[in-house]
């Protein structure tokens, strides 16, 4: 059984934190309009002001925001400070080739980690541990985050980001790494490399704890992995949007806590944009309660869940929001990289010798996801010269 990182936040009681929650959505609302521009026209478009926010159901009156309007506003449009205030970017695709940007204040940057810590507790991590850390570092927010975290709860974190596989292998068994932090399918690679080095991940490492995440997994998938390896898997949840991996599920694995002193979760019916019944699928819906550079108001992730608002048996009280069960696009996660049909279709269109016609083949080979693109060619597409052939 594990223990708390912050055990009064973390088991607050729900009265409590229903108006912690209210409190802070005001302050943020007041925020929002006070200091950035384009929240102060969407609002005025909507015609609501700071003064209609009384309770946390006047939510509801808020227009909500999506990674279009952070698209359009690129790069930093919607953000709330000066860039004198924010210590760190990071970025990822968007959809027609224009990337995403997200910023942080220092003290965005600790919420952040804050919040991982407790997570990273809840999954009985601490000081005794060597995290392996290998997500992407970079413009990624999955290797900086966790490594943020991993260092606050006193872990040492053994900062590998993806690839060098082999390295990461012979590193895990000398450094007698205790967890590791990837996509599962990333996971499934490193199994299948240990194999061939004549190394079993169950008994030639001390590995006892995963956390996967970055891209959708099965339950099948963790009971697989959990049998092959005897080790246990947990799910890590978050979008570089409300600032990067940040939820984790506790030791019972039923369901991924959601720090409610942070953020306010909605889930919403994605064609009526109406509450689903409690248990019920809908799309979720954040509002950052707790960051400055960028807070969103209700912004549409796109991931689909089900809430369940009743505290967990481990004592914590925040919402909880069941593994994610698909999305409202057609956005693609190939080995944890979001990649949107209409970017391929930018590229591949910026091509004279292609056709009108293409599609996208998403297959598994071994563990891994493959994207297979195939394009119609053009007449001009077309020689019999093999200087044309090689440079295609
Ligand atoms: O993937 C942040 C992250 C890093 C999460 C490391 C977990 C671990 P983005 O690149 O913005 O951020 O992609 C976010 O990935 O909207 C989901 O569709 C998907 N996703 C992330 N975690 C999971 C998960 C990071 N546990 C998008 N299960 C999200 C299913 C996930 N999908």
């Amino acid at each position: 059984m594990s223990g708390y990182w912050d055990s009064h936040a973390e088991r607050m009681p729900p009265e409590e934190l229903r108006m912690l929650q209210e409190d802070r959505l005001k302050l943020i609302v007041r925020y929002v309009y006070d200091h950035s521009s384009f929240y102060r026209q969407r609002f005025n478009e909507a015609g609501v002001e700071p003064g209609d926010i009384k309770s946390l159901d006047d939510v509801a009156k808020l227009p909500f925001t999506r990674k279009m309007d952070l698209r359009d506003t690129y790069p930093t449009g919607m953000f709330s400070l000066p860039k004198s205030s924010v210590v760190r970017y990071h970025v990822s695709s968007g959809t027609t080739g224009k990337p995403t940007v997200v910023g942080y204040t220092k003290g965005d940057i600790d919420t952040w980690t804050e919040s991982l810590a407790r997570a990273l507790t809840s999954l009985g991590l601490g000081r005794d541990d060597v995290i392996q850390v290998a997500y992407g570092y970079g413009l990624f927010t999955g290797g900086l985050g966790l490594h943020y975290g991993a260092e606050r709860i006193g872990a040492a974190v053994l900062p590998m980001s993806i690839g060098n596989t082999e390295r990461q292998i012979e590193l895990m068994q000398d450094l007698s790494t205790t967890a590791i932090a990837c996509t599962p399918s990333y996971f499934l690679h490193l199994v299948e490399i240990a194999e061939k080095m004549g190394i079993s991940i169950r008994d030639d490492t001390k590995l006892k704890t995963e956390i996967f995440g970055a891209e959708p997994w099965s339950l099948e998938t963790r009971k697989r992995i959990e049998d092959a390896t005897g080790i246990n898997a947990y799910d890590i949840y978050g979008t570089s949007e409300i600032s990067g991996p940040l939820f984790t599920e506790c030791f019972h694995k039923n369901g991924i806590h959601v720090w409610g002193d942070l953020f306010l979760t909605e889930v919403l019916d994605p064609k009526t944009s109406e509450p689903v019944e409690e248990g019920e699928r809908g799309e979720l819906v954040f509002t950052t309660l707790h960051k400055f550079a960028l807070p969103l108001i209700r912004y549409r992730i796109g991931d689909l869940s089900i809430l369940n608002n009743e505290p967990c048996e481990c004592g914590r009280t925040h919402p909880r929001i069941m593994r994610i069960l698909g999305r409202t696009d057609d956005m693609l996660i190939i080995r944890g990289i979001n990649i949107f049909p209409s970017q391929v279709e930018s590229v591949i269109m910026n091509i004279p010798e292609v056709g009108d016609h293409w599609e996208i083949i998403v297959d598994r080979k071994g563990p891994l996801d493959v994207m297979t693109v195939n394009v119609e060619l053009t007449e001009s597409g077309f020689s019999d010269k093999i200087g044309d052939l090689n440079k295609a």
